[in-house]
């Protein structure tokens, strides 16, 4: 049995090397392991073997088949390789990028906050930026909101430690430095660094201690809106978001302004939409944006004659736009990096 395994061997050895093609090595393979290879019938043999020949012819076979997969994965690799080096022929290019490399697409809160941008642009608003960690004083005080507000509660409001210095927000004497809750504070920035007449959007993150659940994060988006100009009223407020819903939601979409109360608007709304293209929640109205003219004490607390100038103002969840135009359910699935979802905005 011992020289029939070696013999096996030995002839195995001797005929992979003429193997040349797939198809040979099929064949070959066949010749040995195949039903009725050569080495599958010494492996039947066994069966005729006694008790006490089992063991030691076992280990014979056992040997012999491992030294035959050996040779079946080394003539493996040799017709992949000769296979690959016939695919690409002589031609080429390893500059080329490979063909089957991941692409990338852009993540549902990006593509919705550059739609939404693209519509204000059209009505000439530029965008603009401010720090996410701000002074307490572009946060609340400067947006008339009074130190004994419920928003800037420790409940609330996300407090840097006090020994945190930051170069974007230099802080005044004693005061905190916060996570911004809302970017209201970036009109507060561009109405002390800009004249007017403008037309602003501020696109940016928010971060709040909300309870995350299907409809909040603490750490969320916004879209800021500020005109200021002489004689803005609300009916330019009326055009400006209507113009937003209807192209955000289809010609058929429609607003209400809601009397609400901010502190730095006067009067101030909540907005509603009512579209019915929106599944689910087609034909309901649906709150979106807290908005108003701005209050001539903002306008004097950050330097614009209130008798000369009006503003208008605006504030909406990017999160909450991308649920509505998307359909999405749970607020959560941004945050996730869940392929599968993400593969759905590509
Ligand atoms: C504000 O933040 C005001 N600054 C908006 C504003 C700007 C009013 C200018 C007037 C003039 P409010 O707290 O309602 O308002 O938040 C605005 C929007 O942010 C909400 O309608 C909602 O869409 C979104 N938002 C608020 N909290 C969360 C949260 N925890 N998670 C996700 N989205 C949130």
């Amino acid at each position: 049995m011992q020289t029939q395994l070696a013999q096996l061997v030995a002839t195995a050895t001797q005929e992979a090397a003429a193997v040349s093609t797939r198809a040979e090595m099929e064949a070959y393979k066949a010749r040995i392991v195949g039903p009725n290879g050569s080495l599958t019938a010494v492996m039947k043999s066994m069966a005729t073997l006694s008790k006490e020949e089992r063991p030691v012819v076992g280990k014979l076979i056992n040997e012999a088949k491992k030294a035959v997969e050996e040779i079946l994965a080394a003539l493996q690799q040799k017709i992949e390789n000769s296979e690959i080096g016939a695919a690409l022929g002589a031609a080429v290019d390893p500059t080329l990028t490979s063909p089957d490399a991941a692409a990338g697409s852009l993540h549902p809160l990006t593509r919705t906050r550059e739609r939404i941008l693209t519509t204000f642009r059209k009505l000439g608003f530029t965008v603009a930026e401010g720090p996410e960690i701000e002074t307490e004083w572009h946060c609340f005080d400067a947006l008339n909101t009074p130190p004994d507000h419920p928003a800037r509660d420790m409940q609330d409001t996300l407090y840097m430690p006090k020994s945190f210095r930051s170069a974007d927000a230099p802080r005044r004497g004693e005061e905190a430095l916060v996570l911004r809750t809302h970017t209201s504070s970036v009109q507060v920035r561009t109405m002390l660094t800009r004249k007017p007449p403008f037309r602003i959007v501020a696109p940016g993150r928010c971060f709040r201690r909300d309870a995350v659940d299907a409809t909040h994060s603490a750490n969320f988006h916004q879209v800021e809106g500020l005109w200021i100009d002489k004689n803005v009223t609300l009916a330019d407020l009326r055009g400006v978001l209507d113009f937003f819903v209807k192209e955000t939601f289809g010609a058929d979409a429609e607003i209400r302004l809601r009397p609400s109360f901010f502190p730095f608007t006067e009067p101030s709304f909540e907005m509603d939409l009512r579209s019915p293209n929106l599944g689910r929640l087609s034909n309901r109205w649906l709150e979106i944006m807290g908005c108003g003219l701005v209050d001539p004490k903002v306008l004097e607390l950050c330097e614009i004659d209130s008798k000369e100038y009006s503003g208008l103002a605006f504030g909406l969840g990017l999160e909450r736009i991308a649920m509505l135009i998307h359909g999405i359910d749970d607020i959560r699935h941004f945050y996730n990096n869940d392929l599968r979802f993400l593969r759905q905005f590509a």
